[in-house]
């Protein structure tokens, strides 16, 4: 029997959308970078804008995200993005244009790009993933990092007084007069999952209204770097990422 005659369509609860390609990623079981991928792709998908979306990648564990999503791609050196972002967006003002960072990428070493794509209220989306370490060199410390935090360079904890405090950059960013929305989300549960997509689908649907730049920050795990499980991560970051990052809607306008 075919699978057709077995899965009706009345009995479809899910299905991959064609947008995400079949290459295997290369993520660790439990990263939450594929699970962010697959709602960015969903949200193409839902919107029909596949031939009119363009995505910037990044460096870190995210560099490879153009073999996974099947859109149009460019790979900006670490930190660039939004400045590639910038110039994609206003060369073709008719398309969607997403950078995708991490907060090695975007805190640290892009802190200059972000910041003033974010003032010039460029109408690009920022999609940032916070697991507040480095997660593509083997797991040093971000300007995310939390107080106390064990990380490969700082085996003691994180210490205030040697390196400074956790960097809020998505408060930062909202106090900028061009940003639209920003707000952060997390995929760590169905809920959550659900109301991160919806928020990437605003930032998208904001993309196309001349309303400045979107930005959504997903609070994420690194269950390799952190040498917690999938499942552990998961409560520790509940538990030590969101009093310091709390999930929801910094700017909406
Ligand atoms: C200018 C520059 N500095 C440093 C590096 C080395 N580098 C590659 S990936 C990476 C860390 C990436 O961390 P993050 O952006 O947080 O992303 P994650 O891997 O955690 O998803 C670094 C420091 C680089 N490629 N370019």
């Amino acid at each position: 029997m075919d699978l057709k005659d077995i899965i009706k369509p009345e009995n479809r609860v899910y299905g991959k959308t064609p947008l995400l390609t079949d290459n295997v990623m290369h993520y660790c079981p439990g990263c939450s970078h594929g699970t962010v991928h697959k709602l960015i792709a969903e949200v193409i998908e839902e919107m029909g804008i596949q031939e009119k979306t363009i995505g910037v990648s990044p460096v870190g564990c995210s560099v490879f995200a153009y073999n996974y999503l099947d859109i149009d791609w460019q790979q900006a050196a670490h930190g660039r993005a939004p400045a590639l972002a910038t110039a994609t967006k206003r060369l073709h003002p008719e398309k969607y244009v997403f950078t995708y960072q991490g907060d090695g990428d975007l805190a640290s070493i892009g802190t200059a790009e972000v910041m003033h794509a974010c003032n010039r209220g460029e109408n690009i989306v920022i999609i940032f993933i916070n697991n507040a370490i480095y997660g593509m060199t083997g797991g040093q410390m971000a300007p995310t990092t939390l107080l106390g935090m064990k990380t490969a360079t700082t085996p003691y904890g994180r210490d205030p007084k040697l390196h400074g405090n956790p960097l809020k950059i998505t408060e930062l960013l909202a106090q900028l007069d061009g940003t639209c929305f920003v707000t952060r989300q997390s995929v760590h549960n169905p809920a959550n999952v659900r109301k991160a997509k919806k928020a990437i689908r605003k930032a998208f649907e904001n993309s196309m209204m001349d309303k400045g730049t979107s930005f959504v920050e997903i609070v994420g795990t690194c269950n390799s770097g952190w040498k917690l499980s999938p499942v552990k991560s998961n409560e520790w970051m509940v538990e030590n990422m969101f009093p310091k990052y709390p999930l929801g809607d910094i700017k909406d306008i």
